[in-house]
């Protein structure tokens, strides 16, 4: 009775709480979960992956990696008689998956900004092999249009705090926004660390909203506006799924999932 678990990288704060959260409840239910780390993004990783949980005769397989609908069709075809559950596809990919709603969570961060009164709004994307960056980016953009306004700058980032610390430092000291728009709670730490740095009171100057609600949100200083997605509950309901499905229930494809908004700290 084991589940294999591929996951993008464990430094990443968002996929180590998804990646706990599974193991928790999996153990709850008597399960063992194996875990295979992508070690770099894209297709071949994501198949060496798997291929290492198949050599460890797991029952079924949770796959949170970014991947086309191809591509996660590709990867079940490694093990037809075994169910996959995926975390990071595209919402009309047509294989089993378990995961919050991108669209609507960027879209309470730009409601949330705009009815605060902001007009000049950064978004910090996430990476481009990103399939949740990608789709959080898009609704951004739309919310955006649809109140008549264009991002005040668009930057990328690879989730890592470092990276959003080096994006902040393009806007400073003076192309600064009234607002930023951040992919995930990790860059937003790194983008508190070079306003700080440089003097910029948040909220005053700059209101920031984040996106995730890691554990360690709650504790940034100042204590993060987010868009939280409960890593713990799609950790839970993702090992639930996938053991409905090895007990071969007929599932629905999709479980969707509904983020909040957090406000804390970061934005008036
Ligand atoms: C997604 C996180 O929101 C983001 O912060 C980053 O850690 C990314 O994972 C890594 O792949 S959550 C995922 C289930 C889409």
């Amino acid at each position: 009775r084991t589940i294999g678990l591929a996951t993008s990288e464990l430094s990443l704060l968002a996929p180590a709480q998804i990646a706990s959260a599974i193991q928790h409840r999996a153990a709850a239910l008597g399960y063992h979960v194996v875990i295979a780390m992508a070690n770099q993004p894209g297709f071949d990783a994501a198949q060496a992956a798997v291929n290492e949980l198949l050599a460890q005769r797991v029952d079924g397989l949770l796959i949170n990696l970014p991947l086309q609908n191809a591509q996660a069709q590709a990867l079940e075809g490694l093990a037809a008689h075994l169910p996959f559950l995926f975390m990071d596809v595209a919402q009309h990919a047509t294989v089993h998956q378990c995961q919050y709603d991108a669209a609507h969570g960027a879209r309470l961060g730009v409601e949330h900004l705009v009815a605060l009164g902001h007009r000049r709004i950064a978004l910090l994307n996430g990476p481009a092999h990103s399939v949740a960056a990608t789709q959080r980016f898009a609704a951004w953009q739309a919310a955006l249009a649809h109140h008549q306004l264009q991002p005040h700058a668009v930057l990328t980032g690879d989730w890592s705090a470092a990276s959003g610390y080096q994006a902040a430092l393009t806007l400073l000291p003076n192309k600064l926004p009234e607002a930023m728009l951040i992919a995930n709670d990790q860059m937003a730490l790194g983008v508190l660390r070079a306003l700080h740095q440089y003097g910029v009171s948040i909220p005053q100057t700059v209101s920031l909203v984040g996106y995730d609600d890691t554990e360690e949100s709650a504790w940034y200083q100042p204590p993060l506006t987010t868009i939280r997605q409960d890593l713990r509950h799609l950790g839970a309901l993702s090992v639930d799924r996938l053991l409905q499905l090895i007990g071969k229930e007929m599932l629905a494809t999709t479980c969707p999932l509904e983020t909040e908004l957090v406000i804390r700290e970061t934005t008036a």
